[in-house]
Protein backbone atom coordinates (compact mmCIF):
# COMPACT_ATOMS: atom_id res chain seq x y z
CA UNK A 1 0.00 0.00 0.00
CA UNK A 2 1.34 3.53 -0.86
CA UNK A 3 0.55 7.18 0.31
CA UNK A 4 2.11 10.27 0.73
CA UNK A 5 1.63 10.80 4.54
CA UNK A 6 1.19 7.47 6.67
CA UNK A 7 -0.57 8.96 9.94
CA UNK A 8 -0.32 6.73 13.22
CA UNK A 9 -2.88 7.33 15.22
CA UNK A 10 -6.92 8.00 15.13
CA UNK A 11 -7.10 10.94 17.71
CA UNK A 12 -7.99 14.13 16.71
CA UNK A 13 -4.59 15.24 16.24
CA UNK A 14 -4.19 12.17 13.22
CA UNK A 15 -7.93 12.82 11.92
CA UNK A 16 -7.71 16.54 11.71
CA UNK A 17 -4.34 16.15 9.95
CA UNK A 18 -5.80 13.58 7.67
CA UNK A 19 -8.90 15.92 6.76
CA UNK A 20 -6.85 19.18 6.57
CA UNK A 21 -4.51 17.34 3.94
CA UNK A 22 -7.61 16.12 2.05
CA UNK A 23 -8.73 19.40 1.59
CA UNK A 24 -5.54 20.57 0.25
CA UNK A 25 -4.93 17.93 -2.36
CA UNK A 26 -2.90 15.09 -0.35
CA UNK A 27 -3.39 11.21 0.49
CA UNK A 28 -3.05 10.38 3.47
CA UNK A 29 -3.89 6.94 5.42
CA UNK A 30 -4.54 6.44 8.87
CA UNK A 31 -3.94 3.77 11.18
CA UNK A 32 -5.56 2.71 14.75
CA UNK A 33 -5.32 0.51 17.17
CA UNK A 34 -8.47 0.61 18.65
CA UNK A 35 -12.06 -0.01 16.96
CA UNK A 36 -14.30 2.62 15.84
CA UNK A 37 -16.91 2.03 18.53
CA UNK A 38 -13.88 2.78 21.32
CA UNK A 39 -12.26 6.07 19.70
CA UNK A 40 -16.11 7.60 18.91
CA UNK A 41 -16.51 6.83 22.72
CA UNK A 42 -13.44 7.73 24.68
CA UNK A 43 -14.35 10.42 27.15
CA UNK A 44 -11.94 12.82 27.82
CA UNK A 45 -11.58 16.98 26.82
CA UNK A 46 -14.62 19.28 26.58
CA UNK A 47 -13.23 22.79 26.20
CA UNK A 48 -11.93 23.94 22.71
CA UNK A 49 -10.26 27.61 22.60
CA UNK A 50 -11.90 30.48 20.15
CA UNK A 51 -8.58 29.24 18.19
CA UNK A 52 -9.37 25.75 17.79
CA UNK A 53 -13.25 26.21 17.02
CA UNK A 54 -12.64 28.55 14.04
CA UNK A 55 -9.98 26.89 12.62
CA UNK A 56 -12.44 23.56 12.93
CA UNK A 57 -15.13 25.87 11.31
CA UNK A 58 -12.37 26.74 8.56
CA UNK A 59 -12.47 23.39 7.47
CA UNK A 60 -16.00 22.74 7.16
CA UNK A 61 -16.60 20.48 10.53
CA UNK A 62 -18.63 23.56 12.31
CA UNK A 63 -22.06 22.47 11.36
CA UNK A 64 -22.71 20.91 14.43
CA UNK A 65 -19.80 22.13 16.76
CA UNK A 66 -21.96 25.34 16.21
CA UNK A 67 -25.27 24.38 16.81
CA UNK A 68 -24.64 21.84 19.71
CA UNK A 69 -21.55 23.17 21.01
CA UNK A 70 -21.89 25.47 24.38
CA UNK A 71 -20.33 29.07 24.09
CA UNK A 72 -18.76 30.10 27.50
CA UNK A 73 -17.93 33.75 28.54
CA UNK A 74 -16.23 33.34 31.64
CA UNK A 75 -14.97 30.77 34.34
CA UNK A 76 -15.69 30.44 38.36
CA UNK A 77 -13.03 30.18 40.46
CA UNK A 78 -13.69 29.19 44.29
CA UNK A 79 -11.59 29.45 47.02
CA UNK A 80 -12.39 29.78 50.94
CA UNK A 81 -15.96 31.32 50.79
CA UNK A 82 -15.42 33.46 48.02
CA UNK A 83 -15.61 33.37 44.15
CA UNK A 84 -14.75 35.23 41.41
CA UNK A 85 -15.52 35.14 37.92
CA UNK A 86 -13.18 35.64 35.52
CA UNK A 87 -14.88 37.35 32.26
CA UNK A 88 -13.77 36.38 28.87
CA UNK A 89 -15.59 39.22 27.09
CA UNK A 90 -14.38 42.09 29.31
CA UNK A 91 -10.81 40.65 29.52
CA UNK A 92 -9.92 39.35 26.51
CA UNK A 93 -12.00 41.69 24.01
CA UNK A 94 -14.80 39.31 23.11
CA UNK A 95 -13.34 35.87 22.79
CA UNK A 96 -14.19 32.73 24.43
CA UNK A 97 -14.28 29.05 24.84
CA UNK A 98 -16.41 26.38 23.53
CA UNK A 99 -17.72 23.58 25.22
CA UNK A 100 -17.94 20.10 22.76
CA UNK A 101 -16.69 16.82 24.03
CA UNK A 102 -13.75 15.36 22.00
CA UNK A 103 -15.53 12.33 21.22
CA UNK A 104 -17.79 14.55 19.58
CA UNK A 105 -15.20 16.15 17.81
CA UNK A 106 -13.59 12.25 16.78
CA UNK A 107 -17.20 11.71 15.45
CA UNK A 108 -17.66 14.58 13.26
CA UNK A 109 -13.94 14.34 11.63
CA UNK A 110 -14.73 10.37 10.73
CA UNK A 111 -17.44 10.85 9.23
CA UNK A 112 -16.36 13.73 7.09
CA UNK A 113 -12.85 11.27 6.14
CA UNK A 114 -15.52 8.39 5.41
CA UNK A 115 -17.55 10.44 3.31
CA UNK A 116 -14.52 11.68 1.27
CA UNK A 117 -13.71 8.03 0.76
CA UNK A 118 -10.70 8.47 3.21
CA UNK A 119 -8.46 5.27 3.68
CA UNK A 120 -9.12 4.76 7.72
CA UNK A 121 -7.62 1.20 9.29
CA UNK A 122 -8.75 0.23 13.05
CA UNK A 123 -7.85 -2.47 14.88
CA UNK A 124 -4.46 -2.44 13.20
CA UNK A 125 -1.54 -3.72 15.57
CA UNK A 126 2.25 -4.27 15.70
CA UNK A 127 2.62 -0.57 14.50
CA UNK A 128 6.44 -0.03 13.10
CA UNK A 129 7.90 2.80 12.13
CA UNK A 130 10.57 2.14 9.60
CA UNK A 131 13.52 4.21 8.11
CA UNK A 132 12.16 7.48 8.79
CA UNK A 133 15.85 8.79 8.07
CA UNK A 134 15.51 7.60 4.54
CA UNK A 135 13.52 9.28 1.46
CA UNK A 136 11.48 6.42 1.19
CA UNK A 137 9.97 5.78 5.07
CA UNK A 138 7.34 3.01 6.02
CA UNK A 139 5.07 2.00 8.13
CA UNK A 140 4.88 -1.85 9.13
CA UNK A 141 1.77 -3.04 11.01
CA UNK A 142 -0.65 -6.35 11.66
CA UNK A 143 -4.39 -6.38 10.20
CA UNK A 144 -5.81 -9.35 10.99
CA UNK A 145 -3.80 -11.75 9.73
CA UNK A 146 -1.82 -10.26 7.59
CA UNK A 147 1.52 -8.54 7.80
CA UNK A 148 1.40 -5.14 5.58
CA UNK A 149 3.18 -2.51 4.76
CA UNK A 150 2.27 1.07 4.40
CA UNK A 151 5.02 2.79 2.11
CA UNK A 152 5.00 7.20 2.08
CA UNK A 153 6.94 10.10 1.78
CA UNK A 154 6.33 11.18 5.10
CA UNK A 155 4.57 9.34 8.90
CA UNK A 156 3.19 11.50 11.00
CA UNK A 157 3.66 9.99 14.80
CA UNK A 158 -0.70 11.35 16.12
CA UNK A 159 -0.51 8.01 18.51
CA UNK A 160 -0.94 9.74 21.67
CA UNK A 161 1.27 9.58 24.80
CA UNK A 162 1.62 5.50 25.23
CA UNK A 163 2.11 5.54 21.24
CA UNK A 164 5.30 3.72 19.29
CA UNK A 165 5.95 7.13 17.01
CA UNK A 166 8.03 9.00 19.81
CA UNK A 167 9.76 5.80 21.12
CA UNK A 168 11.04 5.02 17.41
CA UNK A 169 13.10 8.12 17.71
CA UNK A 170 16.64 6.89 19.14
CA UNK A 171 16.94 8.96 22.91
CA UNK A 172 20.16 10.74 21.71
CA UNK A 173 18.25 12.57 19.36
CA UNK A 174 15.34 13.65 21.98
CA UNK A 175 15.37 15.59 24.95
CA UNK A 176 12.50 14.82 27.13
CA UNK A 177 11.16 17.25 30.00
CA UNK A 178 8.98 15.69 32.52
CA UNK A 179 7.09 16.53 35.82
CA UNK A 180 4.77 14.22 36.99
CA UNK A 181 1.95 15.47 39.85
CA UNK A 182 1.62 13.49 43.30
CA UNK A 183 -2.51 13.31 42.95
CA UNK A 184 -5.08 12.32 39.79
CA UNK A 185 -8.07 13.62 38.50
CA UNK A 186 -11.33 11.34 39.26
CA UNK A 187 -13.78 12.17 36.62
CA UNK A 188 -17.34 11.44 36.27
CA UNK A 189 -19.83 11.33 33.43
CA UNK A 190 -23.20 12.53 35.11
CA UNK A 191 -26.54 12.06 33.62
CA UNK A 192 -27.74 15.66 35.06
CA UNK A 193 -27.72 19.25 33.79
CA UNK A 194 -25.19 21.09 35.09
CA UNK A 195 -25.37 23.16 38.16
CA UNK A 196 -23.97 25.89 36.78
CA UNK A 197 -24.33 27.73 33.66
CA UNK A 198 -20.44 27.90 33.50
CA UNK A 199 -17.30 25.85 34.67
CA UNK A 200 -16.69 25.52 37.82
CA UNK A 201 -13.41 25.75 39.21
CA UNK A 202 -12.34 24.67 43.31
CA UNK A 203 -9.50 24.87 45.43
CA UNK A 204 -10.77 23.98 48.51
CA UNK A 205 -9.01 22.80 52.04
CA UNK A 206 -10.08 19.02 50.84
CA UNK A 207 -8.62 19.42 47.93
CA UNK A 208 -9.17 20.18 44.07
CA UNK A 209 -12.56 20.24 41.98
CA UNK A 210 -14.13 21.46 38.89
CA UNK A 211 -17.72 21.38 37.50
CA UNK A 212 -18.05 21.13 34.37
CA UNK A 213 -20.58 20.35 31.42
CA UNK A 214 -21.04 18.29 28.42
CA UNK A 215 -24.67 19.24 27.17
CA UNK A 216 -27.62 20.95 28.87
CA UNK A 217 -28.75 17.39 29.95
CA UNK A 218 -24.61 16.45 30.97
CA UNK A 219 -22.50 17.54 33.80
CA UNK A 220 -18.60 16.82 33.66
CA UNK A 221 -17.12 16.34 37.13
CA UNK A 222 -13.71 16.22 38.43
CA UNK A 223 -12.29 15.75 42.17
CA UNK A 224 -8.74 15.40 42.92
CA UNK A 225 -7.70 12.07 44.21
CA UNK A 226 -4.31 10.33 45.66
CA UNK A 227 -2.31 8.99 42.20
CA UNK A 228 -2.80 5.78 43.26
CA UNK A 229 -6.04 5.33 43.88
CA UNK A 230 -8.87 2.97 41.76
CA UNK A 231 -11.65 3.38 40.44
CA UNK A 232 -12.97 0.41 43.44
CA UNK A 233 -11.85 3.15 45.90
CA UNK A 234 -14.50 5.06 44.64
CA UNK A 235 -17.82 3.96 45.38
CA UNK A 236 -20.81 6.79 43.91
CA UNK A 237 -21.75 8.11 47.71
CA UNK A 238 -18.11 8.79 48.17
CA UNK A 239 -17.42 10.73 45.15
CA UNK A 240 -20.54 12.58 45.94
CA UNK A 241 -19.83 13.61 49.59
CA UNK A 242 -16.12 15.10 48.07
CA UNK A 243 -17.78 16.85 45.30
CA UNK A 244 -20.38 18.37 48.01
CA UNK A 245 -17.86 19.72 50.05
CA UNK A 246 -15.66 20.72 47.62
CA UNK A 247 -17.59 22.65 45.52
CA UNK A 248 -20.52 24.07 47.81
CA UNK A 249 -18.83 26.81 49.37
CA UNK A 250 -21.14 29.61 48.76
CA UNK A 251 -24.64 30.45 50.67
CA UNK A 252 -27.53 28.95 48.09
CA UNK A 253 -25.47 27.12 45.33
CA UNK A 254 -25.82 23.48 45.17
CA UNK A 255 -24.17 20.32 43.03
CA UNK A 256 -27.04 18.59 41.16
CA UNK A 257 -26.90 14.59 41.52
CA UNK A 258 -27.80 12.13 38.90
CA UNK A 259 -26.92 8.60 37.93
CA UNK A 260 -22.80 8.38 36.98
CA UNK A 261 -22.76 7.10 33.24
CA UNK A 262 -19.08 7.11 33.34
CA UNK A 263 -16.33 6.80 36.25
CA UNK A 264 -12.47 7.09 35.42
CA UNK A 265 -8.83 7.71 36.88
CA UNK A 266 -6.48 10.47 35.27
CA UNK A 267 -2.75 10.44 36.21
CA UNK A 268 -1.19 14.60 36.11
CA UNK A 269 1.78 14.78 34.39
CA UNK A 270 3.35 17.27 32.00
CA UNK A 271 5.74 15.98 29.36
CA UNK A 272 7.59 17.83 26.07
CA UNK A 273 9.67 16.21 23.50
CA UNK A 274 12.37 18.66 21.99
CA UNK A 275 12.45 17.77 19.24
CA UNK A 276 9.38 16.78 17.10
CA UNK A 277 10.99 15.65 13.85
CA UNK A 278 13.58 12.76 13.42
CA UNK A 279 14.01 12.85 9.38
CA UNK A 280 10.38 12.40 7.89
CA UNK A 281 8.57 11.24 10.94
CA UNK A 282 6.72 14.24 12.80
CA UNK A 283 5.03 13.88 16.13
CA UNK A 284 1.98 15.71 16.52
CA UNK A 285 -0.41 16.61 19.65
CA UNK A 286 -0.13 14.02 22.98
CA UNK A 287 2.99 12.31 21.41
CA UNK A 288 4.96 14.88 22.02
CA UNK A 289 3.57 16.41 24.70
CA UNK A 290 0.79 16.13 27.80
CA UNK A 291 -0.33 18.64 30.14
CA UNK A 292 -2.28 18.04 33.04
CA UNK A 293 -5.47 18.69 32.03
CA UNK A 294 -6.38 21.87 34.98
CA UNK A 295 -5.59 24.72 32.12
CA UNK A 296 -8.10 22.25 29.35
CA UNK A 297 -5.11 22.08 26.82
CA UNK A 298 -4.24 18.79 25.50
CA UNK A 299 -6.57 18.81 22.69
CA UNK A 300 -6.38 22.22 21.75
CA UNK A 301 -2.95 21.87 21.07
CA UNK A 302 -2.84 18.63 19.28
CA UNK A 303 -5.16 20.89 17.28
CA UNK A 304 -2.55 23.37 17.22
CA UNK A 305 0.46 20.99 16.08
CA UNK A 306 -2.04 19.92 13.42
CA UNK A 307 -2.89 23.43 11.46
CA UNK A 308 1.34 23.77 11.32
CA UNK A 309 2.23 20.34 10.17
CA UNK A 310 -0.76 20.88 7.28
CA UNK A 311 0.52 23.97 6.24
CA UNK A 312 4.34 23.14 6.03
CA UNK A 313 2.99 19.56 4.38
CA UNK A 314 1.09 21.58 2.08
CA UNK A 315 4.00 23.52 1.25
CA UNK A 316 6.41 20.86 0.95
CA UNK A 317 3.99 19.56 -1.90
CA UNK A 318 3.12 22.60 -3.37
CA UNK A 319 6.22 24.41 -4.15
CA UNK A 320 9.38 21.67 -2.86
CA UNK A 321 10.00 23.98 -0.03
CA UNK A 322 10.68 22.19 3.24
CA UNK A 323 11.50 25.75 5.35
CA UNK A 324 7.91 25.06 7.16
CA UNK A 325 8.67 21.64 7.48
CA UNK A 326 12.46 22.33 9.02
CA UNK A 327 10.67 25.11 11.17
CA UNK A 328 7.48 22.73 12.38
CA UNK A 329 9.44 21.76 15.67
CA UNK A 330 10.37 25.26 16.73
CA UNK A 331 7.07 26.91 15.81
CA UNK A 332 5.12 24.21 17.72
CA UNK A 333 7.58 24.14 20.79
CA UNK A 334 6.53 28.00 21.25
CA UNK A 335 2.94 27.34 21.76
CA UNK A 336 3.58 23.98 23.50
CA UNK A 337 5.56 25.97 26.39
CA UNK A 338 3.30 28.64 26.93
CA UNK A 339 0.50 26.24 27.23
CA UNK A 340 2.73 24.07 29.03
CA UNK A 341 3.53 27.11 31.83
CA UNK A 342 -0.53 27.76 32.17
CA UNK A 343 -1.24 24.12 32.46
CA UNK A 344 1.22 23.85 35.64
CA UNK A 345 0.62 27.00 36.84
CA UNK A 346 -3.48 26.22 37.03
CA UNK A 347 -2.94 23.12 38.66
CA UNK A 348 -0.37 24.39 41.40
CA UNK A 349 -2.66 27.43 41.90
CA UNK A 350 -5.82 25.14 42.60
CA UNK A 351 -4.51 21.38 44.29
CA UNK A 352 -3.55 20.17 47.76
CA UNK A 353 -0.10 19.20 47.47
CA UNK A 354 0.59 16.15 50.12
CA UNK A 355 2.45 17.61 52.87
CA UNK A 356 1.70 21.21 51.96
CA UNK A 357 2.77 23.62 54.60
CA UNK A 358 0.52 26.46 56.05
CA UNK A 359 2.96 28.86 54.38
CA UNK A 360 2.22 27.20 50.78
CA UNK A 361 -1.36 27.43 51.47
CA UNK A 362 -0.95 30.89 51.92
CA UNK A 363 0.66 31.48 49.33
CA UNK A 364 -2.18 29.95 47.02
CA UNK A 365 -4.59 32.02 48.47
CA UNK A 366 -2.49 35.01 48.35
CA UNK A 367 -2.57 34.68 44.57
CA UNK A 368 -5.91 33.77 44.19
CA UNK A 369 -6.81 36.88 46.06
CA UNK A 370 -4.38 38.45 43.73
CA UNK A 371 -6.41 36.98 40.85
CA UNK A 372 -9.78 38.43 42.78
CA UNK A 373 -8.86 42.18 42.84
CA UNK A 374 -6.80 42.52 39.98
CA UNK A 375 -8.20 43.12 36.98
CA UNK A 376 -4.33 42.57 35.31
CA UNK A 377 -3.65 39.32 36.76
CA UNK A 378 -7.53 38.45 35.57
CA UNK A 379 -6.63 39.44 32.12
CA UNK A 380 -3.24 36.80 32.10
CA UNK A 381 -5.27 33.81 33.04
CA UNK A 382 -8.31 35.33 30.73
CA UNK A 383 -5.94 35.59 27.36
CA UNK A 384 -4.46 32.19 28.42
CA UNK A 385 -7.31 30.07 28.90
CA UNK A 386 -9.14 30.88 25.50
CA UNK A 387 -6.03 30.84 24.02
CA UNK A 388 -2.85 32.61 23.42
CA UNK A 389 -0.97 31.78 19.97
CA UNK A 390 2.01 33.94 19.04
P1 LIG B 1 -4.99 10.74 21.47
O1 LIG B 1 -6.34 11.32 21.61
O2 LIG B 1 -4.40 10.00 22.61
O3 LIG B 1 -5.05 9.81 20.19
C1 LIG B 1 -4.01 8.90 19.87
C2 LIG B 1 -4.61 7.75 19.08
O4 LIG B 1 -3.55 6.86 18.70
C3 LIG B 1 -3.96 5.52 18.96
N1 LIG B 1 -2.74 4.70 19.13
C4 LIG B 1 -2.22 3.93 18.16
N2 LIG B 1 -2.63 3.69 16.92
C5 LIG B 1 -1.88 2.84 16.16
N3 LIG B 1 -0.76 2.22 16.64
C6 LIG B 1 -0.33 2.45 17.90
N4 LIG B 1 0.76 1.85 18.36
C7 LIG B 1 -1.06 3.34 18.72
N5 LIG B 1 -0.94 3.78 19.99
C8 LIG B 1 -1.96 4.61 20.23
C9 LIG B 1 -4.83 5.61 20.19
O5 LIG B 1 -5.72 4.51 20.31
C10 LIG B 1 -5.59 6.94 19.91
O6 LIG B 1 -6.77 6.72 19.18
O7 LIG B 1 -3.92 11.86 21.07
P2 LIG B 1 -4.08 13.23 20.24
O8 LIG B 1 -4.77 12.99 18.93
O9 LIG B 1 -2.74 13.84 20.25
O10 LIG B 1 -5.10 14.12 21.09
C11 LIG B 1 -4.75 14.57 22.37
C12 LIG B 1 -5.99 14.71 23.25
O11 LIG B 1 -6.69 13.48 23.23
C13 LIG B 1 -5.65 15.09 24.68
O12 LIG B 1 -4.62 16.05 24.71
C14 LIG B 1 -6.86 15.65 25.44
O13 LIG B 1 -7.84 14.65 25.65
C15 LIG B 1 -6.44 16.24 26.78
N6 LIG B 1 -7.58 16.76 27.58
C16 LIG B 1 -8.12 18.00 27.34
N7 LIG B 1 -7.68 18.73 26.30
C17 LIG B 1 -8.28 19.93 26.01
O14 LIG B 1 -7.85 20.60 25.05
N8 LIG B 1 -9.34 20.42 26.73
C18 LIG B 1 -9.84 19.72 27.80
O15 LIG B 1 -10.83 20.15 28.38
C19 LIG B 1 -9.20 18.49 28.16
N9 LIG B 1 -9.66 17.77 29.18
C20 LIG B 1 -8.11 15.96 28.62
C21 LIG B 1 -9.15 16.51 29.43
C22 LIG B 1 -7.65 14.67 28.84
C23 LIG B 1 -8.20 13.93 29.87
N10 LIG B 1 -7.71 12.61 30.02
C24 LIG B 1 -8.58 11.50 30.15
C25 LIG B 1 -6.35 12.31 29.68
C26 LIG B 1 -9.67 15.78 30.46
C27 LIG B 1 -9.19 14.51 30.71
C28 LIG B 1 -9.75 13.75 31.89
C1 LIG C 1 -13.99 18.82 30.90
O1 LIG C 1 -15.14 19.28 30.76
O2 LIG C 1 -13.75 17.61 30.67
C2 LIG C 1 -12.88 19.67 31.36
C3 LIG C 1 -13.11 21.03 31.54
C4 LIG C 1 -12.07 21.84 31.97
C5 LIG C 1 -10.83 21.28 32.23
C6 LIG C 1 -10.61 19.94 32.04
C7 LIG C 1 -11.64 19.12 31.60
O3 LIG C 1 -9.82 22.08 32.68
Amino acid sequence: MRTQVGIIGAGPAGLLLSHILHLRGIDSVVLEKRDRTYVESRVRAGVLEQGTVNLLAEFGLGERLLREGLQHHGIEIRFGARSHRIDFDELTGGKGITVYGQQEVIKDLIAARLAANGRLLFNVDEVRVCEPLSENPCIRFRSGDEDRRLDCDFIAGCDGFHGVSRESIPAEAVTCFDRTYPFAWLGILVDAPPSSGELIYANSPDGFALHSMRSPAVSRNYIQCPPQDRIEDWPDERIWEALHKRLEMLPGWTLGEGGILEKSITPMRSFVCETMRYGRLLLAGDAAHIVPPTGAKGMNLAISDVDMLSRALAERYENGSEDLLNAYPENCLRQVWRRVHFSWHMTSLLHKFPGQSEFERRLQLAELEYLRKSPAASAALAENYVGFAF
